[in-house]
């Protein structure tokens, strides 16, 4: 048989639409594909819900591709050695409480997991504004990355999501926008995202989990974006809180969903 390009071009775009329709309405929405986005991805989707993911850039994994200073080897202590079990990720014990895994296999088993668990991920896509209906945010305003690089006058489109997850990492990029735009108080101090501090794993490690929360209606905050958002350190190629706090934010959603279902067979 001899390829016709013009099948292979068929087959790309409706491929794509179909793929991008089915996700026009979804029950949650993940911003940012580095380890918080991908995780909550995978635990949204095994649950059952229409999950997508959107990255601006080509390639998922944000932070995590390059280890430490691009020594591709990430740190993670007891706690996150067991959510990397769970993906099927090799570990190896280093000292009593610390662990290496190939931050290569880490974020393309990850990311084969969420996708085979049923998550959508769409790159070159970057969230550049946010839907508000009665101040709840319910939905992400989405251009192709390049058209914002080239800075082309290309307006946006959108999709529409019950639960939004900011997982955008240092620059809290949804937050920001929900902060500079709406007339959304955010739950910090001042209402405000109060943005990152210096280097202390430890303490960045225990409050990106902490501050993995709701954060205004509709929006929930993971990973990085949760330090930066409550003015919490930064931690450095240890990554346990990372997965952690994806996993987290994904059975807040599910929790507040159960809770909301209850409500409304009760009713
Ligand atoms: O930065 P990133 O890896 O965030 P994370 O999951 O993990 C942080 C660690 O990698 C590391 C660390 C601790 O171990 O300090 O930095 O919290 O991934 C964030 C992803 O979000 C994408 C960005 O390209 C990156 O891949 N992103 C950021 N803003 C947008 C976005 C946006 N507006 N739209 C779409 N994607």
């Amino acid at each position: 048989m001899e390829l016709s390009e013009t099948v292979v071009t068929r087959a790309i775009t409706e491929r794509y639409l179909k793929k991008f329709l089915d996700c026009v309405e979804l029950d949650a929405a993940v911003v940012g594909g580095g380890p918080a986005g991908l995780v909550a991805a995978y635990f949204l989707a095994k649950a059952g819900k229409k999950t997508a993911l959107f990255e601006r850039k080509l390639s998922v994994g944000g932070g995590m591709w390059g280890g430490g200073m691009m020594f591709n080897e990430i740190v993670v202590q007891e706690e996150g050695r067991e959510v990397l079990d769970l993906f099927g990720v090799r570990t190896e014990r280093y000292a009593p409480g610390y662990y290496t895994a190939d931050a290569v296999e880490a974020v393309s088993t990850i990311c084969s997991q969420a996708l085979k668990a049923g998550a959508r991920v769409f790159n070159c896509i970057t969230v550049e504004d946010v839907m508000i209906r009665r101040g709840v945010v319910t939905g992400l305003v989405l251009n192709w990355s390049p058209v914002e690089m080239a800075g082309l006058h290309v307006d946006p489109m959108t999709v529409a999501a019950r639960r939004i997850i900011d997982a955008t990492g240092h620059d809290t990029e949804v937050l920001r926008v929900i902060e500079r735009k709406a007339d959304v108080k955010l739950a910090t101090a001042g209402g405000r995202v109060m943005g990152e501090r210096s280097m202390w794993a430890d303490r960045a490690e225990r409050m990106t989990l902490e501050n993995t929360r709701l954060i205004c209606p509709g929006v929930y905050v993971a990973g990085m974006s949760a330090n930066a958002a409550f003015g919490g350190p930064r931690m450095g190629p240890v990554f346990g809180g990372m997965l952690l706090s994806g996993r987290k934010a994904a059975e807040l959603i599910l929790a507040e969903e159960e809770g909301g279902a209850k409500r409304r067979r009760k009713k």
